[in-house]
């Protein structure tokens, strides 16, 4: 039986495993997803004998801890949820997936404006640890690749261009510099967001912290040129008022403040990224989640409009990179951002994910069909 299933594994390109919603999740049920899972292939999770949504509903999401995805409910008796089920299995067709060898280095882009230090920090970074692998050509002209092996973990820097101040003559200029800045982000796993601690926190640094929180990036925020300002015992809480009131979309973010010049705390750097990545990539077990959130209901009651309550019936992460979550509820609109801001709060007091945005999606299961 098990060779058998090995067998049909080893053969096929997508894995359609169904399960008996009426027997629950079982033994045999988890040793498959086991063998699935080592496969590395794409799977189908289908629930089967699921004639109504409204009684098994419960059941159906219990499924989703064997960790190889999605349940998908169909009943092969009344030819329930079979188009959907075979929509899924051809999503995973050849043309629909994702070709090119993985490169698992972790890729640290360096943005700012220009001026503020970037190309030193990296120098610094390099120089120190004395192995600079090679200097390849990026993307762009402009963009480097520094590859540095730091405590045996190789890196990738990706330094860029400084992203300047609109201005109708540099227009152009000014396009193709936000263009390589955009590449340079997509490409990272995690940005460092350079500010001029003699400029000070201004809108264009916002402007280009928002590249990277609008992509789900690792942010770190560095103040560079920590040497060159007066400070007394106030600075620091000074500037991170300001940073946290003019970069307030990503209160997430780590805050560092360092000389490329002297070299101070610049190696602390290594360490924050090493954490940033490993947020970024966390996964947190379903029944965790579900348990912070049946507390967190439970201490603030959901919103309602119009009599009608909002009503969390599950969660699970379904991502990484950056983590994103799948709220099931009963009415979208009763989902007000700032219950969803709630319950991130309350993942975060937990697991802290910092460093990284986590994302949310709700989703409805009507009262219908429940
Ligand atoms: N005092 C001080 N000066 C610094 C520090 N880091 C960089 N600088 C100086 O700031 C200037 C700009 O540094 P770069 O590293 O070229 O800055 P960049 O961000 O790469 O600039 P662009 O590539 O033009 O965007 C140089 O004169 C550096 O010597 C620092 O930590 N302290
Ligand atoms: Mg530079």
């Amino acid at each position: 039986m098990r060779e058998q299933a090995q067998i049909a594994i080893d053969t096929a390109d997508v894995i359609i495993f169904i399960v008996d919603v009426k027997q629950g999740l079982v033994d045999a049920d988890s040793k498959v997803a086991d063998m699935l899972r080592r496969s590395r292939k794409p799977v189908v999770l289908v629930v089967n004998k699921v004639d109504s949504f409204q009684k098994y509903m419960m059941d159906v999401y219990e499924f989703y801890n064997l960790g190889i995805g999605e349940p998908h409910p169909i009943s092969a008796a009344s030819m329930l949820g079979i188009g959907d089920m075979l929509d899924e299995v051809t999503s995973y067709f050849p043309e629909h997936t994702a070709e090119g060898e993985e490169d698992e280095r972790p890729r640290i882009a360096i943005v700012g404006k220009p001026n503020v230090g970037k190309s030193s920090i990296i120098n610094k970074l390099v120089g120190e640890n004395r192995v600079i692998v090679s200097d390849i050509a990026g993307t762009t002209r402009d963009a480097i690749d520094t590859e540095v092996v730091h405590n045996g973990t190789e890196y990738v820097f990706i330094d860029t261009a400084g992203l300047r101040k609109k201005n109708k003559i540099k227009e152009e200029l000014e396009r193709f510099s936000i263009i390589r800045t955009v590449t340079a982000v997509e490409r990272a796993d995690v940005v460092l967001v350079v500010i001029d601690a003699a400029e000070g926190v201004t809108e264009q640094d916002a402007k280009i912290a928002g590249i990277a929180h609008e992509r789900g990036k690792g942010v770190i925020i560095v103040v560079n040129k920590w040497d060159a300002i007066e400070k007394n015992d106030k600075t620091i809480y000074e500037y991170e008022n300001e940073i946290r009131r003019i970069l307030s979309f990503m209160p997430y973010a780590e805050i560092m403040y360092v000389s490329a010049k002297t070299g101070q705390r610049l190696m602390k750097l290594y360490d924050m990224i090493d954490i940033v990545i490993a947020n970024q990539t966390l996964r947190v077990a379903t029944g965790v989640l579900n348990e912070i959130m049946a507390e967190a209901v439970a201490m603030q009651q959901p919103p309602s409009d119009k009599g009608k309550r909002l009503k969390l019936y599950y969660i699970t992460q379904v991502a990484v990179k950056p983590p994103t979550f799948v709220i099931f509820v009963n009415d979208k609109e009763l989902m007000h951002f700032s219950y969803t801001r709630y319950l991130e709060n309350k993942i975060r007091e937990a697991f802290g994910f910092k460093g990284t945005s986590l994302k949310f999606f709700i989703r409805e299961r009507k009262e219908k069909d429940q």
